[in-house]
């Protein structure tokens, strides 16, 4: 099997039963399975809430390591909305030609020093601090700011062997503190400041509406992107005449972002809690249990994509959910996509082919069941294209 292999756990649960259930700290989780109904579930956010108490639609749940709500993923309709709208435009500006003239620059000199390198520890020497030094582009706060939280490392609640850290959870609280009474007295043009100085429904934002905000763009962008990354490196290793066809056909650089997101599927699930008994597949989800949409499962549902277990990174039809569906559809994603687009064109551009040496694989335990996310570490030598 290649190294950049991650395979599918869920297949037979899928098929058989369409569903699975899990304990999660004492609090179970059915995990939904089949595209179809994560789609259906995601839509249904009067039964499937994310409003909750904080942190628990989270898997694993975050109840007893944080109080702060994330906004706006942890509210439903129609608070969700109001906010929403407010941050809607600024997750948006990674489409213009000044952001992008911002971005590029920073993942050209992470790829150039690699290159020069020559042999890098991708996860922490690559892709945390591409990942760091791209989000204060998004949050429009000094490049130098990067260097702390790439201190924090690949996850903001967790470390590696470790699923839930409730010191790193404090530390980023404290931050969140400190950042918010820092930028009340002496407001800049960043994420924080505007959010300081707006309103939501005629009311201004309170402190922990700004910062549950902010805590959703350090905690929620970050694993994901810094796996996307590295999984990506993995697979063009594997598959060096992929790196040739993105090189000669750029044009199908935006359709092998896509099909890798859903092959990756960087967040395996999130959850709901319900706000009444209901059933999905036969299966009776009681009111106040959790539910959780398996975005990695449905996004290789056989039903919905031919050869799912493949990358086809010309694939046409791809309604894949590896950003999520519905109300709560990921808006990180614009980001996303622009950190990839500009990264994969200028990696085929600069590289002829990469190795990996070694690697240690990231995976996941979901009470039975183990999928990998990515790696905990992978050494690569990158080899010059002359
Ligand atoms: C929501 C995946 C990057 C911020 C979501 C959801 C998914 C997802 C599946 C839906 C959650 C739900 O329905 O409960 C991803 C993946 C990423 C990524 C795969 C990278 C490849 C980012 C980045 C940011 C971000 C870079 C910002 C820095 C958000 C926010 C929401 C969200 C704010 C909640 C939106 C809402 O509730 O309205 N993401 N994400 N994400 N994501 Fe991402
Ligand atoms: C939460 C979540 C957001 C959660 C859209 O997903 O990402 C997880 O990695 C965090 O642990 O707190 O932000």
């Amino acid at each position: 099997m290649k190294k950049s292999t991650i395979s599918d756990p869920f297949e037979d649960a899928r098929n058989q039963t369409g569903y699975r259930d899990m304990d999660d700290q004492d609090d179970s989780v059915s995990m939904i399975l089949r595209h179809k109904d994560v789609r259906k579930s995601a839509h249904d956010w009067k039964t499937f809430q994310s409003g909750a108490k904080p942190g628990r639609i989270v898997v694993p749940s975050e109840v007893h390591i944080r109080t702060l709500r994330q906004i706006p993923f942890e509210l439903d309709p129609p608070e969700h909305t109001g906010f929403r709208n407010l941050v809607e435009p600024w997750f948006k500006r990674p489409l213009e030609k000044e952001y992008q003239a911002k971005l590029k620059p920073i993942i050209e000199s992470e790829i150039d020093q690699a290159i020069a390198k020559g042999t890098v520890e991708v996860v922490h020497d690559f892709s945390l601090p591409l990942q760091s030094r791209a989000l204060t582009v998004l949050l429009n706060m000094p490049e130098e700011e990067a260097e702390l939280w790439i201190g924090w490392g690949t996850h903001v609640f967790r470390s590696e062997g470790d699923p839930l850290d409730s010191d790193k959870a404090s530390g980023l609280a404290e931050y969140l503190d400190m950042k918010v009474e820092e930028l009340k007295k002496n407001p800049g043009e960043d994420l924080f400041s505007v959010l300081l100085g707006s309103e939501v429904d005629g009311k201004k934002l309170t402190d922990d509406e700004v910062k549950g905000v902010l805590m959703l763009t350090f905690a929620g962008g970050r694993d994901t992107v810094i796996n996307t990354l590295t999984n990506t490196i993995a697979y063009l290793a594997d598959h060096p005449e992929s790196i040739e066809k993105l090189r000669n056909e750029p044009e199908t650089i935006e359709m092998a972002i896509e099909e890798l997101v859903r092959y990756f599927s960087p967040l395996t699930h999130m959850g709901r809690v319900a706000t009444a008994d209901t059933t999905v597949c036969e299966h009776a989800i009681k009111k106040d249990t959790r539910a959780s949409l398996c975005w990695a499962s449905a996004n290789r549902d056989e039903k919905v994509f031919e050869r799912p277990n493949e990358v086809i990174l010309d694939r046409k039809m791809n309604p894949h959910v590896g950003f999520g569906f519905g109300a709560h559809n990921c808006l990180g994603a614009t980001h996303a996509r622009t950190i990839m687009k500009i990264f994969i064109g200028l990696l085929v551009e600069k590289i002829q082919s990469m190795e990996i040496l070694d690697c240690e694989d990231n995976i996941e335990n979901l009470d039975g069941l183990e999928r990998k996310v990515g790696f905990h570490k992978i050494h690569v030598k990158f080899n010059q294209r002359k």
